[in-house]
């Protein structure tokens, strides 16, 4: 992760986010980019445009912001780059009064060789630099050809991924997370079409007898299939419209295969494999996803919110399937394997055939909260 230079100091490339909307912006930016400079153990290799653009997130009724980005080496560790920057953003007088609020200056760290951490103060690469074209863009124009090491896309094919005509976006996780709810947010914010999963994810223990009569004579693979088409349905390539406001879904139909292997009852085989491909090759694959993550206690609570909730409440309508299930615990112990399940497969990169370049984790337990994370990530995008 460390590059050994010539002079055997050992050097690592980081590409550093820079923006600022009050104030003197460009004599800010010139500023922090001088520190930079002239700071021990940094040299700077690139420095991009200044580009204007629209502010993300935060309260409504920001000025507009002055992003650019900036490629350095630098010999310090990841944590020692953070705590430069910091000491560089407290220099420019940066207040922290609300998160996404006003700014004098900002400056994050984007990328650090091909190192990934999450620790409490540090979070590298960026954890929404894949959605934000305010940073891309900026960050493409200088270090087009940089990996970033989750996605295992460069910087160009990341800006190239939200520079689709028409965006398919999937909001993904287990039922319970909330997936419906925040895929409506998003549309209502973006004006796209909206597709929710045309039937429940087939989790394990499900009774497929209550599914309707016509699939009550197939073989459980079969069903699958069927489940699986009926996802497809909607995102087939053929058909795929060219308007720019893109097509948001409450599903990843990947999740269907992730959702069989957990289910001991079905015996995966090559020709279901197969078919199940033959299937999702069709489509068009998610160009992002919003990745919701809750916890075991959120789950319990929405489980149980929904079996007692009355038959015309569609909140958590995603839920329909769990109820089936034997036991709650049992339940939301399947849920909570699920969801890890479906976070590795998104993030094996080996076989990267039908998985979105850009994926942002949303804390879901508290769902106004993660609305407002998920429709901040899709406005990045423009
Ligand atoms: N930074 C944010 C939130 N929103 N919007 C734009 N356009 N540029 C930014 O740098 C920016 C933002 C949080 O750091
Ligand atoms: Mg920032
Ligand atoms: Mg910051």
């Amino acid at each position: 992760m460390v590059l050994e230079s010539s002079r055997s100091q050992k050097t690592a490339r980081c590409l550093i986010g820079c923006g600022a909307n009050i104030g003197a912006r460009r004599q800010q930016l010139d500023q922090a980019i001088d520190m930079l400079r002239f700071m021990p153990g940094v040299q700077i290799l690139r420095v991009s445009q200044f580009l204007e653009t629209r502010p993300v997130g935060g309260l409504p009724g920001q000025p507009p912001y002055l992003n650019a980005a900036c490629l350095i080496e630098t010999t310090f560790e990841p944590i020692e780059v953070l705590d430069m920057l910091l000491a560089i953003e407290n220099t420019l007088q940066r207040s922290r009064e609300t998160r996404w609020g006003p700014r004098t200056i900002d400056l994050d760290l984007l990328l650090y060789e091909d190192c990934v951490l999450t620790t409490e103060r540090l979070q590298v690469p960026h954890p929404r630099m894949t959605t934000r074209r305010f940073v891309l863009e900026p960050a493409a124009e200088i270090a087009s050809g940089l990996q970033h090491p989750v996605s295992q896309c460069t910087i160009g094919e990341l800006l190239e991924n939200i520079l689709e005509p028409h965006l398919h976006i999937a909001v993904v996780g287990v039922p319970g997370s909330g997936a419906p709810e925040i895929a409506d947010a998003i549309a209502d914010v973006t004006l796209s079409r909206l597709i929710h999963a045309p039937a429940p994810l087939p989790v394990n223990g499900r009774d497929f007898s209550h599914d309707n009569q016509a699939s009550q004579t197939r073989a459980p693979t079969e069903q699958l299939l069927h489940i699986a088409q009926q996802y497809a349905a909607p995102l087939l390539e053929t058909q795929w419209p060219d308007d720019p406001h893109g097509t948001v879904t409450d599903y990843w139909i990947e999740a269907i295969r992730v959702a069989t292997t957990l289910n001991t009852a079905i015996e995966p085989n090559k020709e279901f494999e197969e078919a199940f491909t033959a299937i999702i090759q069709k489509t068009v694959p998610p160009h992002v996803v919003l990745l919701l993550n809750v916890n075991q206690q959120t789950l319990a609570e929405r489980v149980a919110y929904r079996s007692h909730a009355s038959q015309q409440s569609d909140i958590f309508s995603d839920l329909i399937a769990v109820q089936a299930m034997t036991t709650t615990d049992q339940s939301i112990a399947t849920l909570l394997t699920l969801q890890e399940h479906i976070a590795e497969r998104l993030g094996n990169t080996e076989d990267k055939r039908f998985l979105p370049k850009a994926i942002i984790e949303i804390e879901a337990d508290d769902l106004g909260k993660a609305a407002l994370d998920a429709v901040a990530a899709i406005e990045g995008i423009s």
